[in-house]
């Protein structure tokens, strides 16, 4: 406790006692959930027949938490403030459901569930009950924007809520296990990015009780001064709560959070009205309590309230053992129910009024429902930026660059809004859309120093060495009701694989939940790609994260490959306007060659796949189709046609580019599905198609492999070979080089049977010349470097 709350008692008895009430229903319905189906106001003595037959849940945390939402409570109705919980342990799921049914918040989403006895008894039957409820701080709970299943993003995304929500106050309660992550870990430095002046503030509180599953926590059980100083080292002010006597708890609790508040109120109003631009010092308590507070303290002669054995469900075998049916009727019989409902099993209306009304109750909190806020991003037309093309593919551009021309204007254009931010983990202006700082910045409360650039305390791009954060605090961000844009190397997005899949999740599961709002996609633009790492090598290798994305539900994601820069300004500014998605653009930065014109690119992207006419000359019936997907695969497949061209001149080649990945799925599969008999005109059943793909090869077969003509489908991509070397070495190491798909269009062209044996010797020679030439030269050869595709192409 902190000298300044250490004497203060700011409740009266009577205020102390109506809120201790209150924490005794929360933690009354909170037990109930976890072990009734029936009698749930204790009017009989309780009987096996009312208690649920699998008894699932966490008790261990609840009970700090329910103590929290009182005290927040209170705070909200005394200081008019607008505050969104945000719960790190989301096991503690019965805690929140229980304190939104008080509150009313609960049984306005879900009518069935009253406020009465049947709606108690509905309440406790749901939950962790077959098509019931989740037993976490689920989508289904009112006020949450954070499940917690995955332990580690509450703090992230407490900040990326708070983030241009200058009213607004995030209380986050951190699990002392959940702090042990190492996203959670690197989440305190979010402070360094925080602008008291234009941003919110994040109440962070550790809820130091001591355990996690089956060990105590690292934080527990250092010297409290060291864990002071950890906190202070991360820049904030901690401030402590201790004990397990309630009454004093909540004197002390009270005491403290006033202090608390007033700090952040004073950091407000010295940004804001005294124009102070220090980086302040928030507050953050550290909440020391015992685990399973309140609940049975021993259980068949061991010690379960303030240890690990208080995780889960304390009296686990109730139908076992006669003695656990009596220590729970005990246990519940202890919160004094009779005093919290009347026999209606209506909350008293004394104990009901203490917490907030309309829309400043937590479960009630708008922005816990984002798409409610969501202002419609403003797009300027992307044409404007649109590459010329003077001949296909004769000039280079770097593809991200001119994406950054958009990302620009789109910044400046919801400048006012400030509803707009871009995250990347110190690459933006490596992926080449730094255009998108000029004229915001980079946010940075921390010091700065001549030598730094565009590092602004308003700044809406945010750069931190951490994809954990830079994905929270997009997920945050977007979760309250705003847009975003994430750009990452392709290989070091797997790093947030897990987060993904909590966001897909949470997606799919809102999508299904009628009073939740539509929010905005989550954007990614993977650059530095793969077949490009002339930098790094090997270890920056790797397109997996399509592979992962492609195990997510099929109405949650889209993923799209352009080509050059024209599509992928139109896959942008789709995926920028589009709702509930998480959109995956894979596109190069390293200068390419351009192939389409915007009206083309457009057209091409609503199709998602189609035959580029110009580079074919099948006139409706061709010998094979050469797909390709990917920037780098369309160039070496364009460059594979001419030396086709070259040496069978009556070849009849097809050439198909896929932009949008899933369109290659059945429509059974995906929405963006080719209808099968439109699949079957592209690629003709019995026709051999030579697809050259960016990532790894499994993932056509996997997409296509009910299409008809998928025994015919042959796809080239990343094998894992790599290293350091020339960028059209790493094509040759992975055999996805103009001159291998040429080969395997001899080979798999029946009637070019005959011209295998001369085609490999060719093939070998000319590889070898490469590499000799690479070698020697460190460089290409100039003939594969400056290769264009011809303006007549009847010479190629
Ligand atoms: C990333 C992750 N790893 C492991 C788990 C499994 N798990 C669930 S609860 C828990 C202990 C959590 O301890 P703490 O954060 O202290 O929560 P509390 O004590 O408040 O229950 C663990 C390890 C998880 N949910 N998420
Ligand atoms: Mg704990």
């Amino acid at each position: 406790m902190n000298d300044e709350a250490a004497n203060k008692a700011p409740l009266s008895s009577e205020q102390l006692a109506t809120m201790d009430a209150y924490w005794r229903a929360a933690n009354y319905l909170s037990v109930g959930q976890i072990y009734l189906k029936d009698n749930p106001l204790l009017e009989r003595p309780l009987t096996l027949d009312d208690v649920k037959p699998r008894l699932l849940g966490h008790w261990g945390t609840t009970p700090g938490l329910n103590f929290l939402y009182v005290h927040w409570n209170r705070l909200i109705r005394e200081r008019n403030l607008n505050m969104l919980y945000i719960i790190g342990p989301g096991h503690g799921g019965p805690g929140l459901v229980a304190n939104t049914y008080l509150e009313g918040s609960y049984s306005e989403v879900y009518p069935h569930i009253e406020l009465n006895k049947d709606g108690i008894k509905r309440l406790f039957r749901q939950f962790s009950w077959p098509y019931g409820i989740p037993s976490h701080v689920a989508p289904e709970t009112p006020g949450s924007i954070h499940e917690g299943g995955e332990l580690g993003y509450s703090l992230v995304h407490a900040y990326g809520a708070a983030f241009d929500n200058p009213d607004l106050i995030v209380a986050c309660v951190v699990g002392d296990g959940e702090a042990e992550t190492g996203p959670l870990a690197t989440s305190w430095h979010s402070n360094k990015f925080l602008n008291p002046a234009t941003d919110g503030a994040v109440l962070p509180i550790l809820h130091l009780n001591g355990y996690k599953i089956a060990n105590p926590t690292i934080l527990s059980r250092i010297p409290h001064a060291e864990l002071e100083d950890l906190m202070r080292g991360y820049g904030y002010e901690p401030f402590t709560l201790e004990g397990d006597d309630p009454a004093v708890m909540h004197q002390q609790a009270a005491a403290v959070f006033d202090v608390m508040l007033d700090r952040i109120a004073a950091i407000q109003k010295a940004a804001r009205e005294e124009g102070s631009t220090k980086r302040p010092a928030w507050p953050m308590l550290i909440m020391r309590t015992p685990k399973g507070w309140t609940g049975p303290k021993f259980v068949d002669g061991k010690p379960v309230e303030g240890t690990w054995r208080a995780h889960q469900v304390p009296l686990a075998e109730i139908f076992e053992k006669p003695e656990h049916l009596r220590m729970l009727d005990e246990w519940m019989r202890s919160y004094k129910p009779n005093e919290l409902f009347d026999e209606k099993g209506h909350f008293r209306p004394e104990l009901a009024d203490i917490a907030p009304k309309g829309r400043l109750r937590m479960g009630m909190n708008a922005h816990a429902n984002g798409g409610l806020l969501l202002q419609p991003l403003k797009v300027p037309n992307f044409r404007e930026f649109a590459v010329k093309i003077e001949g296909r593919g004769q000039q280079d551009v770097e593809s991200t660059r001119i994406l950054g021309h958009l990302l620009h204007a789109v910044m400046q254009a919801n400048a006012d809004q400030k509803n707009f931010r871009v995250f990347g983990p110190d690459e933006t202006a490596s992926n080449r859309i730094g255009d998108v700082i000029i004229g915001t910045g980079k946010a940075w409360m921390a010091e700065t120093l001549p030598v730094d650039e565009d590092l602004s305390q308003t700044g809406r791009v945010m750069e931190v060495l951490s994809e954990h954060m830079c994905q929270g605090w997009l997920e945050g961000y977007l979760l309250t009701g705003r847009h975003g844009f994430f750009s990452c190397y392709e290989a070091f997005i797997h790093i947030i694989d897990s987060m993904v899949n909590q966001h897909a999740k949470w997606l799919k599961t809102t999508r299904e939940i009628p009073w939740r709002k539509p929010i905005a996609s989550l954007n990614y633009l993977l650059s530095s790609l793969v077949w490009r790492q002339d930098h790094n090598g090997f270890s920056h290798q790797d397109p997996g994260f399509i592979d992962h994305l492609l195990n997510k539900k099929s109405d949650v994601v889209r993923i799209y490959l352009p080509p050059d820069a024209n599509t992928l300004l139109s896959v942008a500014d789709h995926c920028l306007r589009s709702r509930n998605y998480i959109n995956l653009i894979v596109a190069g930065k390293q200068p390419a060659p351009q192939w389409l014109t915007m009206d083309e690119a457009i057209a091409h992207c609503t199709t998602g796949l189609c035959v580029w006419p110009w580079a074919s000359n099948d006139n409706g019936s061709p010998d094979v189709v050469m797909a390709c997907c990917g920037d780098v695969p369309t160039l070496e497949t364009l460059a594979a046609v001419c030396l086709l061209r070259q040496r069978v001149p009556d070849l009849r080649i097809r050439v198909v580019n896929v932009v949008d990945l899933m369109a290659l799925e059945p429509t059974s599969e995906h929405p963006h599905g080719l209808p099968d008999e439109d699949f079957d005109q592209l690629f003709p059943v019995g026709i051999p198609v030579v697809f050259a793909f960016h990532g790894y090869p499994a993932v056509i077969h996997r997409l296509t492999y009910r299409r008809h003509n998928h025994d015919n489908i042959h796809v080239r991509g990343y094998k894992e070979e790599g290293t350091t070397t020339t960028p059209f070495d790493m094509c040759v190491l992975n055999n996805i080089d103009r001159f291998q798909l040429a080969l395997d269009v001899i080979h798999r062209v029946p009637r070019l049977a005959s011209m295998a044996e001369t085609a490999e010797q060719w093939y070998s020679e000319e590889i070898q010349r490469h590499k000799l030439f690479v070698a020697e030269n460190g460089d290409d050869l100039p003939e594969i470097k400056n290769w264009r595709w011809p303006r007549d192409r009847s010479i190629c």
